[in-house]
């Protein structure tokens, strides 16, 4: 048997190589830049955690409203017996929702990279909804996900604004992938924070407490930690800012003097200001949304938001919908 064992460490060094090779592509590039996604190791989900409980960061407390009040609605066009996959599963408190709204749920599959975060998700939706069939995906949802046997009409999710760390042309070639796995009878409940007021959305991404410099800075300290690096984190700054015209904001790490480090046995110069690009957040409008739904293959059949309409979640049907 092939038991945790021997499958743990395998995947660990495997992820390790991933991480060690999109650094060096990354810190080799101009500009340049690491992907979003591995902002998220144990340390940056619980600093990830701590920035959904800051007082200036709506999003996620938003989306949860609107959830509350719409979950009825969304299980009603769900119809009975569908399965629900959600992508990226973060926050469970939003999974309960739709499972306790979906009537006679076929399967609730949720996709992650993190087998831990899987693992633990799995265990508790099984003691609290024990007649519920549960069945982790161990993937990266932006690449090929393995098929997810069930006979039911399937409900994508995607909530949290994680669409908005992808560029236009990501998003929609996620989007498409998604089209593809939920069919054409299916549909996707998509969470995306909308544009306002700059001002608000800086503030939402530079927070008093410094916990989203923290998350940011907590790349270099990964990349001390499993990649032999040697940043100074006092030498380095959390940068984000709202670019109007791209509707996105932009996050970077900025060294604040001329600085070499090591990473993975090579050395790697930076001259003062120079900036390490981390992520995306971009954000939509109703307009944006409806053009993203139309390149993919998908209409929009709702769009949820709150009263301020600070955040939005749309329900998306597939195109040949019967
Ligand atoms: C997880 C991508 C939705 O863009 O708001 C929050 C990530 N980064 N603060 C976002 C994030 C810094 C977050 N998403």
């Amino acid at each position: 048997m092939n038991g945790p064992v021997l499958s743990v460490p395998v995947a660990e060094s495997a992820d390790r190589e991933e991480f060690r090779r999109a650094v060096l592509d990354g810190l080799s590039a101009r500009p340049r830049a690491i992907p979003a996604k591995f902002l998220y190791d144990a340390r940056g989900s619980a600093l990830f955690d701590e920035i959904c409980e800051l007082p200036e960061y709506y999003l996620t407390r938003t989306e949860t409203g609107i959830l509350k009040r719409r979950a009825g609605e969304i299980g009603r066009r769900a119809g009975p017996g569908c399965a629900l996959i959600e992508f990226g599963s973060g926050s469970s408190v939003k999974s309960r929702l739709l499972i306790e709204a979906c009537p006679a749920l076929a399967l609730y599959a949720p996709i992650d990279i993190s087998r831990q975060h899987l693992d633990a998700t799995a265990a508790g939706l099984r003691r609290d909804y024990p007649g519920l069939r549960v069945e982790p995906v161990c993937a990266d949802f932006m690449g090929p996900v393995p098929p997810i046997e069930t006979g039911a009409r399937r409900l994508g999710f995607f909530p949290g604004s994680t669409i908005g760390n992808l560029t236009p042309g990501e998003a929609i070639a996620f989007l498409r992938n998604v089209r593809g796995l939920v069919g054409d009878d299916g549909a996707l409940v998509l969470g995306a924070d909308l544009k306002k007021d700059p001002q608000r959305l800086h503030d939402a991404y530079n927070d008093r407490a410094g916990v989203t410099a923290a998350f940011t800075l907590n790349l270099l300290r990964r990349m001390n930690r499993e990649l032999l690096a040697s940043f100074d984190l006092a030498a380095f700054a959390h940068e984000a800012f709202y670019d109007e015209r791209e509707g996105r904001i932009e996050i970077y790490v900025r060294s604040l003097k001329p600085q070499s480090v090591t990473v993975a046995g090579q050395r790697f110069d930076f001259a003062a200001d120079e900036r390490v690009h981390t992520e995306y957040s971009y954000k939509y409008d109703p307009a944006d949304l409806a053009a993203l739904a139309a390149g993919s293959g998908f209409t929009v059949a709702e769009t949820w938001t709150d009263p301020e309409r600070l955040f939005a979640v749309a329900y998306l049907e597939s195109g040949n919908r019967k």
